[in-house]
């Protein structure tokens, strides 16, 4: 499964439809690459997985931003609309916005500080940041009912800024500022997305931007971190049938944990290679591109040669479509309608929306639902009830929709919906209370068992960090999305956002000359990229954006095809993951970085 399917309520329904019929232990999805650390963190801590609070953004009078880059990314987990006028409200009133970014990123000309941060030391620095709260009383839980706080501190207490400022790269004055500026304000929100997330820390991290806003009392406040009330709760029926599970299977090889009724997706090639019992010969292909989208790409695309069967439901033939004996491909959602289900509950106040088909296309198309549902009949369904049963399945997507919105918390129905073609504004983010907690005995755990026990290792790399080296880090353009937007001139046309960018210091050091091709090299690949040098970017480190790289499609993706660029995950290691949830490092990877003979044009053009 890839990322379209939270986008649209049918294919996150197909999603589950094809997982039920295939009755396999065996999906992947991008959670791996993106969301896990933050969502174990939270249903560790809040006792849901889906429990994630929102930056109350319309009211916060402090936001510390963590490995996120709104400007380009719109905000994720934090829908908004007009998020650049929203910013400049938060200055304009006289808050702060303090960003944390190994990149002097498009988001940091929004913020009031930037700061860049050595990639992979986040967890550290909010220790560092906790560790100042704690030894200058400035903890104060207000209402919320909280469990391990002696603990937290405690650890905490192991992480005075002056240990982990040479670490992460940011002085302790400066640390000690950021905690005390957050303390003091009336309202702050600490927010942290995928650059947290996707690097060797990324589940304590997760754990301490939650436990950063539990501590000053920030956490279900307004202007604080606070929980959205969505007029359709998907959230009761994915308890229901995914579970707020980990670990209820491993994955045959390496012992990855699932989460989610998920293996971690580092683990794909090495199923489809590893002969015995229970290895993948087939592959069903849901919106996604694997191929492009998880590490050491290069060792996925020669397994899935090998595969017996691949079915891809997409328009494109991609990285991974490429090997389909089968393409099946789908209607678009603007050609179906959507309630935008799933990230809605992200949104920074309460809204419901239902978009209409925006384009008619002939009958002769499925969408993803339709072809779930075929698919899932002729898997399981004998031939007598085909009939009865698709009967059924049509509108029943929006059936569910429906009844979800009646017995919600604003009692309103898809009809009703429809009657309001821009959207209901259900008012601001409310306080949930002790409601809003999913433990079992309501109270935030401050310090989970399995993220406390990642701190000893946290402790070493604090100490041992070596930084002569370089790592690689992702980047994200606002004209582009994953690897799919890439086909479309409009969005391609101009400069080449596909860049190898690195400090113009650590280049001359290397003898290397911007503008020129050089060569990039990790523990399982290489690429040869043109170089950008650029001040925006922390010394000893290289940034590369994930989803180019489409020469080896060139015949059926034309105009992705001849842009320039490779793919970061060319250099992403599948076999190092970090050890709480299986999270795929997608920054802060071990790279050199080298000169090539012939200077100039030795790609694509
Ligand atoms: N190095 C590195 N790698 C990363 C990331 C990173 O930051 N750095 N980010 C990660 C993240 S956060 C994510 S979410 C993943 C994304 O990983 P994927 O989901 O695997 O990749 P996408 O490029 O989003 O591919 C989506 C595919 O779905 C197709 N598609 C679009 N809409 C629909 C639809 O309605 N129905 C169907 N059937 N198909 C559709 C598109 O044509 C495209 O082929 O990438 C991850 N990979
Ligand atoms: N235009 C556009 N919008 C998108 C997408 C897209 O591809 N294009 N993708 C969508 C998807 S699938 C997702 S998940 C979201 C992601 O949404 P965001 O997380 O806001 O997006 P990114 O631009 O990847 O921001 C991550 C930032 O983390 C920084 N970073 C890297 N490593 C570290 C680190 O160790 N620590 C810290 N503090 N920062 C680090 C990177 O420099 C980068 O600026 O965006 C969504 N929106
Ligand atoms: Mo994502």
């Amino acid at each position: 499964m890839g990322n379209p399917v939270v986008h649209s309520h049918r294919s996150a329904l197909a999603a589950q439809l094809l997982t039920m019929a295939f009755a396999t232990h065996n999906r992947y999805d991008p959670n791996s690459q993106d969301s896990n650390p933050r969502l174990f963190a939270c249903m560790q801590m809040y006792g849901d997985a889906l429990t994630i609070p929102v930056p109350d953004v319309d009211r916060t009078d402090n936001l510390l931003i963590l490995g996120a880059n709104p400007a380009t990314s719109n905000g994720s987990q934090m829908g908004l609309g007009n998020a650049r006028e929203r910013f400049a409200t938060i200055r304009d009133r006289g808050g702060k916005i303090v960003l944390i970014d190994p990149r002097r990123t498009e988001s940091a000309a929004w913020a009031t500080s930037h700061h860049f941060v050595r990639p992979g030391g986040d967890a550290a620095l909010l220790m560092a940041i906790l560790h100042v709260l704690f030894a200058e009383h400035r903890v104060n839980v207000h209402d919320i009912a909280v469990s391990g706080l002696d603990v937290l501190a405690g650890i905490a207490a192991r992480f005075p800024p002056e240990r982990v400022a040479p670490a992460v790269g940011i002085d302790p004055a400066t640390i000690r500022a950021i905690a005390r500026d957050f303390a003091d304000a009336k309202a702050a929100c600490a927010y942290a997305r995928v650059g947290v997330c996707q690097n060797a820390f990324g589940p304590v991290a997760s754990w301490l931007v939650e436990a950063l806003n539990v501590v000053t009392g920030n956490l279900d406040r307004a202007g604080g971190a606070m929980f959205g009330t969505p007029a359709a709760d998907i959230g009761r029926v994915g308890r229901l049938v995914v579970g707020n599970a980990f670990g209820r299977w491993r994955s045959r090889v390496r012992g990855l944990p699932e989460f989610l009724g998920a293996l971690p997706s580092a683990a794909l090639s090495e199923e489809i290679e590893t002969a015995g019992e229970g290895q993948i010969k087939a592959l069903v292909v849901l919106a996604g591109n694997p191929g492009s989208s998880t590490p050491n790409g290069e060792r996925l695309a020669r397994a899935l040669a090998t595969l017996e069967h691949v079915v891809g439901i997409d328009f494109y033939v991609n990285e991974t479509t490429r090997f389909a004996k089968v393409i099946l491909p789908p209607r678009h959602l603007f050609e179906t309608g959507n309630y935008d289900v799933l990230l809605s509950r992200f949104a920074v106040r309460n809204v419901a929306k239902y978009n209409p088909p925006i384009v008619t296309t002939g009958d002769d198309l499925r969408d993803d639902w339709e072809i779930a549902t075929e698919v899932a009949l002729r898997v399981r369904a004998p031939g007598l009830l085909q009939g009865v049963a698709r009967a059924c399945a049509r509108g029943l997507p929006e059936r569910a929709i429906d009844l979800l919105l009646r017995t919600g918390p604003y009692g309103l129905s898809l009809a009703k919906l429809k009657d309001a073609p821009h959207g209901l504004d259900l008012g601001p983010l409310v306080p949930a209370g002790a409601a809003g907690i999913r433990t079992r005995d309501r109270v935030v755990q401050l310090a989970p068992e399995p993220l406390v026990a990642d701190v000893e290792r946290l402790e070493r790399w604090v100490d041992d960090v070596r930084q002569d080296g370089l790592v690689l880090i992702g980047r994200r353009h606002v004209r582009s999305n994953n690897s799919w937007m890439h086909n479309a001139r409009s969005l391609t046309n101009g400069t080449d956002r596909s860049q190898l960018m690195m400090h113009p210091e650590d280049a001359a050091e290397r003898g290397l000359i911007d503008g020129s091709d050089v060569r990039v090299t990790s523990r399982v690949g290489a690429v040869t990229v043109r170089l950008l040098a650029s001040t925006d970017l922390m010394r000893g480190v290289v940034s590369l954006p994930h989803g180019f790289g489409h020469q080896a499609v060139a015949d059926t993706l034309k105009v992705a095809g001849a842009l320039a660029g490779v793919s970061a995950n060319v250099l992403t290691d599948d076999q190092s993951v970090e050890p709480v949830v299986g999270t795929s490092i997608l920054n802060g990877v071990p790279v050199s970085v080298e000169r090539i003979a012939t200077e100039g044009p030795t790609q694509p053009p």
